[in-house]
């Protein structure tokens, strides 16, 4: 039986990549996912998809002896094994932002300094880390900082709890710079409005994208994402740019162990939307200038566990409606007091018919809350009227 256990997660509530840390710390809880398909069968999954399941089912993880081990983990083709997508034993801070996830991504420039640190009382000494790249150096029992190569890419880092011989990953992107100029190596990627909104720091254009070229694509990036599922839709190219926030991340992860404990089945979210060049934006005709999805902290999410491209029935209804994407909603606003949440605060978006896929909803991590679309009471308010008005401010983000 695999277990379920609450870890303590803490994030420091600062949206950029590489600014210094110096910020408070907040801690929060975060059940890790529980593994609810053999309990709760979903009667629609088709059995071509169920002997797809079977076949990539997890099997037990070597373990990680090196940074470099690694990188065959977080490219495995295929789910990664249960174990890691259950929370650590131990918490760790990576930069800016802290959880206690088994595989977390994070990016920085070129030659940026990125501070590691086990938060735990007790046992620092207990603890060792190793780089596949870069310089890592100890700071104190506990706490490390690695300093990035020069050269973009992809590397791995480790952290190891010697007294059970359990592995953090790591996945550091080093960006490459972005003069603001619209394209990058050929991609476009458009102009960011040159005033952060409001004064606001996490409205500062990106200082340079994560480079995603080749098999990158398929790599997982938390222990229920993968890199993929957050590229712009904009026509593929050979070598695509991409800015995605490690708190975008934590907050699906932590989403989706709230779907699990309340039995809702999802291997992962599918994403419609997440990072969107402003280019891309433009060419959407989404008028907002100031658009989370290109900082790279914003998704468009549903649930499609039976793969027909479309949100499931997650109310139980035996029909795809909006209320469905409202059970996602509900599930977000319901978090929005739960202590653990509040370093995830950012808006949600309700889309009641706005895309083929049916109805989907939108979540950022942007630091202050705000909603938007209008929630569709399961039973009583007739649908039409509230559905009218979800769409009709869903040009807004
Ligand atoms: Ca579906
Ligand atoms: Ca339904």
């Amino acid at each position: 039986m695999l277990r379920s256990r609450t870890t303590t997660f803490a994030l420091v509530a600062i949206a950029s990549f590489t600014s210094s840390c110096s910020v408070p710390v907040h801690s929060y809880s975060l059940a890790a996912p529980q593994h609810v398909g053999a309990a709760a069968p979903d009667p629609v999954l088709r059995p071509s998809r169920r002997a797809a399941f079977a076949k990539a089912a997890p099997t037990a993880p070597a373990r990680i002896l090196h940074a470099e081990d690694c990188k065959r983990v977080t490219k495995a083709n295929g789910p990664l094994p249960a174990s890691w997508r259950e929370g650590a034993s131990f918490d760790l801070r990576i930069g800016e932002d802290a959880s206690s996830l088994r595989l977390l991504s994070t990016a920085v420039l070129p030659g940026a300094s990125l501070p590691i640190e086990v938060l735990e009382r007790r046992h620092t000494a207990s603890f060792v880390a190793d780089a596949a790249g870069g310089s890592l150096q100890q700071v104190r029992p506990g706490r490390w900082t690695w300093k990035a190569p020069r050269e973009p890419g992809v590397y791995s880092l480790r952290v190891e709890n010697r007294y059970d011989g359990e592995s953090v990953c790591i996945n550091a992107f080093v960006m490459r710079p972005y003069d603001g100029r619209g394209t990058i190596n050929g991609y476009r990627v458009g102009g960011y409005p040159r005033q952060p909104l409001n004064g606001d720091p996490a409205y500062i254009a990106p200082r340079g994208f994560i480079e995603v070229r080749g098999d990158m694509r398929d790599m997982w990036v938390s222990p229920h994402f993968r890199l993929d599922q957050f590229l712009c839709k904009q026509a593929t190219a050979k070598v695509e740019y991409l800015a995605l926030s490690p708190r975008l991340l934590l907050k699906l992860e932590y989403l989706l162990a709230r779907a699990h404990d309340r039995g809702i089945r999802a291997s992962t979210f599918q994403i419609l939307s997440a990072f969107r060049t402003p280019w891309y934006n433009a060419r959407i005709g989404n008028d907002t200038r100031y658009s989370r999805h290109a900082y790279g902290d914003a998704a468009d999410i549903f649930i499609d566990e039976d793969g027909d491209g479309r949100m499931d029935d997650l109310n139980g209804d035996g029909r795809i409606t909006a209320r469905d994407a409202d059970v996602l909603y509900e599930l977000v606003e319901d978090s929005m007091d739960d202590e653990a949440y509040q370093p995830l605060q950012g808006g949600l978006g309700l889309y009641a018919h706005a895309h083929k896929a049916g109805a989907f909803v939108h979540v950022d991590s942007r630091g202050t809350p705000i909603r938007w679309g209008t929630r569709i009471p399961q039973r009583s308010t007739p649908a039409r009227m509230t559905e009218r008005a979800s769409a009709r401010s869903s040009r807004s983000f």
